[in-house]
C-alpha cells in the first residue's frame, strides 16, 4: 500500500455576512494544503453556513480550494440544507477538480487511495456500507455525531451517524465534520476524527482553529494538527462596573491578535446605563481596529441611588483594602456579587 497525504478540513461555515473573513480562512486552508504537498483534500460538510451562502459563494470558494491543484472531495453537511427552499444541489456546476456528493454515498478512486463520501441525511443510512476489496488507502468522510462523541457536541440538533455503517467500509481513516472541537473517538479498532471548525463560527469556540494534515498507508496513520492563523481565536474578557471605576482584566489586550473575535462580558452595578454605553464606545475607539470584531454581553444592573448609598460606600472601601489579597479574577467576582447583593437589599 502506498502512502498518501491529504488535508482534512471541516466546518468552515462560509457565510456571506462574514464574507471577507471566511474567504481569508479558505485561502489559508488552501495554502496549508499546498505547503504540506498533499495528494488530495477532504471536506466532510458544513463548508457553507447555509444553502443561501453556498449559492452566493460557491464559485469563490472552489476557485480557492481547487486552485491547490489536487482533487478535492466534499460531502454536504446539515448546514448546507438550511434555507434550501425548493432549490436543488444539482443546480450547482461542478468545477474541475471537485468531487462531491449530496444525496447518497459517493465513491471516488484516486492514485493509491479511495475516498468514500457520506453526505448528511436526516433519516441516516441503513444496511451494510461494505465496498469491494480495497485498492489503496481508504478514507471515509461523513458529517454528524457518532456515539461517544456526544460529549463534544454543541449543536442543538445533532446529526447522528451510525459508527457500524462507517466501520463497514473498512476505512483507514474516518474524516468527520459537525463537531466544532478537534477530537477523536474510537469504535473497536476504528478511529473517528473531527478536525473541529476551521474558523470561529460562534461564541464559545475557544482555542486555535485547525485543519489536519494526514499521512496514511503502510505503517499506519499519522495526523498533524495545523493551527490557522487567519481564523483567529475567540477570546473572552470580563469587566466589572464598580460604581466609580471599571475593573478590567489586566494585560488582556496585549495577548489579542488582529484576527481574533473578542467577547466582552460586562457585569456589575451602575447608577445609570448611559455610563456603560459611553464605556463601550471608548473601548471600540481604542481597540475596534486592532481585532476582527468585538461583541458585548451585558449583565449590568442599574440602580439610581447606588453610588450615594452608605452601604455601597462602606463596601467599596472595604473592597479597596482587600485588593491584591487574592487572585484578581476572584476579587472582581467578589466586587460584582457584593454590589448585586447590596442592590437586592436596597430594593427590597
Ligand atoms: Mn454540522
Amino acid at each position: 500500500m502506498a502512502r498518501v497525504r491529504f488535508l482534512h478540513a471541516a466546518d468552515v461555515h462560509v457565510a456571506l455576512r462574514e464574507r471577507e473573513y471566511c474567504l481569508e480562512v479558505v485561502d489559508e486552508v488552501a495554502e496549508v494544503a499546498k505547503d504540506a504537498g498533499v495528494d488530495f483534500v477532504v471536506v466532510p460538510g458544513d463548508l457553507f453556513d447555509s444553502f443561501e451562502d453556498m449559492a452566493a459563494l460557491w464559485g469563490e470558494v472552489w476557485r480557492r480550494l481547487c486552485g491547490v491543484g489536487v482533487p478535492v472531495y466534499y460531502c454536504v453537511g446539515n448546514h448546507e440544507f438550511l434555507k434550501k427552499g425548493a432549490h436543488e444541489f444539482s443546480e450547482f456546476s461542478t468545477p474541475e477538480g471537485l468531487f462531491w456528493s449530496f444525496d447518497g454515498v459517493g465513491v471516488w478512486e484516486g492514485e493509491g487511495y479511495e475516498v468514500v463520501g457520506v453526505p448528511y441525511r436526516r433519516e441516516g443510512y441503513e444496511g451494510g456500507g461494505g465496498l469491494a476489496r480495497k485498492r489503496g488507502v481508504r478514507v471515509v468522510m461523513a458529517h454528524g455525531t457518532v456515539q461517544d462523541a456526544f460529549w463534544f457536541s454543541s449543536e442543538e440538533d445533532p446529526a447522528i451517524l451510525d459508527p457500524v455503517f462507517l466501520r463497514d467500509f473498512e476505512p483507514d481513516y474516518v474524516a468527520l465534520g459537525h463537531i466544532h472541537r478537534e477530537c477523536e473517538v474510537r469504535f473497536g479498532d476504528v478511529v473517528f476524527r473531527y478536525a473541529g471548525s476551521a474558523r470561529v463560527w460562534r461564541e464559545g469556540e475557544e482555542g486555535p482553529r485547525r485543519v489536519l494534515v494526514v499521512e496514511a498507508g503502510e505503517g499506519g496513520v499519522r495526523v498533524e494538527s495545523v493551527a490557522l492563523e487567519r481564523a483567529g481565536r475567540f477570546r473572552v474578557t470580563e469587566v466589572v462596573f464598580g460604581v466609580e471605576r471599571v475593573e478590567e482584566e489586566e494585560g488582556f489586550w496585549d495577548g489579542v491578535g488582529p484576527y481574533d473575535r473578542v467577547h466582552v462580558v460586562l457585569r456589575g452595578v451602575v447608577d445609570g446605563l448611559d455610563r456603560v454605553e459611553s464605556w463601550k464606545r471608548g473601548l471600540l475607539e481604542r481597540y475596534g481596529d486592532r481585532v476582527r470584531t468585538i461583541t458585548f454581553e451585558e449583565e449590568v444592573a442599574a440602580l439610581r441611588v447606588l453610588s450615594s448609598h452608605r452601604f455601597v460606600q462602606m463596601f467599596l472601601e472595604e473592597m479597596e483594602r482587600s485588593r491584591g489579597g487574592c487572585e484578581e479574577r476572584v476579587w472582581r467576582d467578589a466586587l460584582r456579587l457584593g454590589l448585586l447583593r447590596i442592590r437586592e437589599e436596597i430594593e427590597r
